[in-house]
């Protein structure tokens, strides 16, 4: 009787450790952890098409949103949907109200409502450093120095001060007025069910003595607005920035900050093979950084976003289908909440030419950033856009191609993400350790995730080189890779998280 009783036990005990077990709780931890996400940067124009005028829209991302979960991103960050005289939108006219050639605010709610349901949130651009020179308060505030909204802008020798050049006029955030309209922006799109926002130009909000201090507080106190009613939403800073202590600061007002610093290592350590043996240790000295401004800091790194060239036409990555995936092993096995740029996981190429000012594009005009956002390839004339005329991507194997393709970078994304999801110390872990045997040739770090039900740790590690390597290890449980690694290649080993130290 005793020994049945034990053995009841027993079983009891090992249904319960299986119920636990780090890849069942992907649904579970994501309740507890509701900023980390796994978002896709989209600029709509780009994107899917649903009503056959060249130009993508909110309803084409509606009727997407399979492909979306497919991939198996969770969040969205929407370049600006708002009525703009440009192209881009970074010029917002209205910030109540969708570009007509993107859709309506009813569009608008059905995306949020199906993203919703199909568990993938969004994030809005907020641009706030400045409005086009079209919106009404700025076509009130040059009419006369005792304009209603005169003061809404920033005036400099009678004229708008712009950060940056072509219509586009700072806001002035020393104006309590100013912030309250943000602010009520904000509650507007919250209450419609959107995650947060993607702070635009956050290290040029105020012009002042002490730029950093005054933007970061002007963001927390717009942080703590939202949080009051809506505690789980997000808020990324662009802080367009490679000296990442500048960065830091941010994390006081900001849940996260795009690191463009990691990105950059990525390039050079990765893209150019250069000092390989500082990656690792590189990237774990910016967490450090941020770690003591903020112990909860999100970060948000990225290999490329809309005002950069695509990883695939960075030197180093041009016609290196092992690197490109590589990188993205790298994007996704990082701390934080990883961007990947609509497109990226297809290798689609694009880069502006700074060697000439705008080039001329035969049905288009002068064209400078758009070489970076060109037309998705869905390999289906229903959904593509055609707005610009794409030279770049002939040859690059659509959606369509990739998806049957079990070689592609698209399936190397997708399989990445997955892993991502079932393995929290990658999903949630907000800890990173450099591997204890790193040289010029391997890189690797361990993450870790641990709370009361909980805790796993793994070491990840990077082949960043063209020569094979094994690695003489015999410890641990592989789930991803082989210790056998080629060229490029990534391994993944779960070891004990109490180990971590050994391996550290
Ligand atoms: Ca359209
Ligand atoms: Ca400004």
């Amino acid at each position: 009787m005793k020994k049945l009783l034990h053995i009841i036990l027993s079983i009891g005990l090992i249904v319960f450790l299986s119920s636990c077990s780090p890849k069942d709780s992907y649904e579970q931890l994501k309740k507890t952890n509701p900023q980390h996400d796994i978002y896709y940067q989209i600029f709509v124009r780009s994107f899917a098409d649903s009503n056959d005028d060249g130009i993508g829209d909110l309803n084409g991302i509606t009727e997407n949103l399979d492909y979306l979960s497919d991939l198996g991103v969770t969040a969205l960050w929407l370049l600006p949907i708002h009525p703009s005289p440009s192209y881009h939108g970074y010029d917002v006219m209205d910030y109540l109200d969708i570009h007509p050639e993107y859709g309506t605010m009813d569009d608008f709610e059905r995306l949020l409502d199906a993203a919703n349901d199909e568990g993938i949130k969004i994030v809005m651009d907020l641009v706030i450093n400045h409005t086009s020179d079209q919106h009404p308060w700025y076509i009130d505030a040059q009419s006369s120095t005792s304009a209603t909204y005169h003061d809404y802008y920033v005036w400099q020798n009678g004229n708008a001060y712009e950060s940056f050049v072509g219509g586009m006029k700072d806001l002035n955030f020393e104006n309590q007025d100013v912030i309250d309209e943000v602010e009520s922006i904000m509650d507007f799109y919250l209450e419609k069910g959107v995650h947060g926002f993607r702070i635009d130009a956050a290290k040029h909000l105020i012009e002042s003595t002490n730029p950093t201090f005054d933007n970061t507080f002007l963001l927390l106190e717009l942080n703590q607005h939202i949080k009051e009613n809506y505690p789980d939403s997000f808020i990324v800073s662009e802080v367009f920035e490679y000296f990442y202590p500048m960065v830091a600061d941010y994390f006081i007002g900001s849940d996260s900050a795009f690191n463009f610093y990691a990105a950059q290592q990525i390039w050079d350590k990765v893209g150019k093979l250069n000092s390989r043996y500082l990656f690792v240790s590189n990237l774990h000295k910016v967490y450090e950084t941020y770690r003591d401004i903020n112990p909860d800091f999100i970060d948000s790194p990225f290999l490329t976003n809309h005002d950069l060239d695509r990883l695939a036409s960075t030197p180093g990555f041009m016609n290196e289908p092992e690197k490109l995936a590589l990188a993205a092993r790298i994007l996704l096995t990082l701390p934080g909440t990883p961007f990947i740029y609509y497109g990226e996981e297809l290798g689609m190429k694009g880069y502006r030419d700074y060697s000439q000012d705008g080039q001329i594009i035969p049905g288009y005009g002068i064209a400078y950033d758009e070489f970076r956002r060109t037309p998705f390839l869905w390999g289906d004339d229903s959904k593509n856009t055609t707005w610009f005329p794409d030279l770049m991507n002939l040859e690059t194997p659509t959606s369509a191609d990739q998806k049957l393709d079990e070689t592609s970078l698209f399936m190397a994304y997708k399989e990445i993400i997955a892993l991502r999801k079932d393995n929290p110390a990658l999903m949630f872990g907000n800890d990173f350790l450099p591997y204890g045997d790193n040289n010029g040739q391997i890189q690797g770090y361990i993450r870790s995730y641990q709370d009361e039900n909980v805790k796993q740790a793994v070491i990840v590690i990077h082949n960043l080189s063209s020569d094979t390597y094994t690695l003489d290890i015999d410890f641990g449980n592989v789930i991803f890779g082989s210790k056998e690694m080629e060229a490029f290649a990534t391994i993944i080993i779960e070891i004990d998280y109490e180990d971590i130290e050994v391996y550290a």
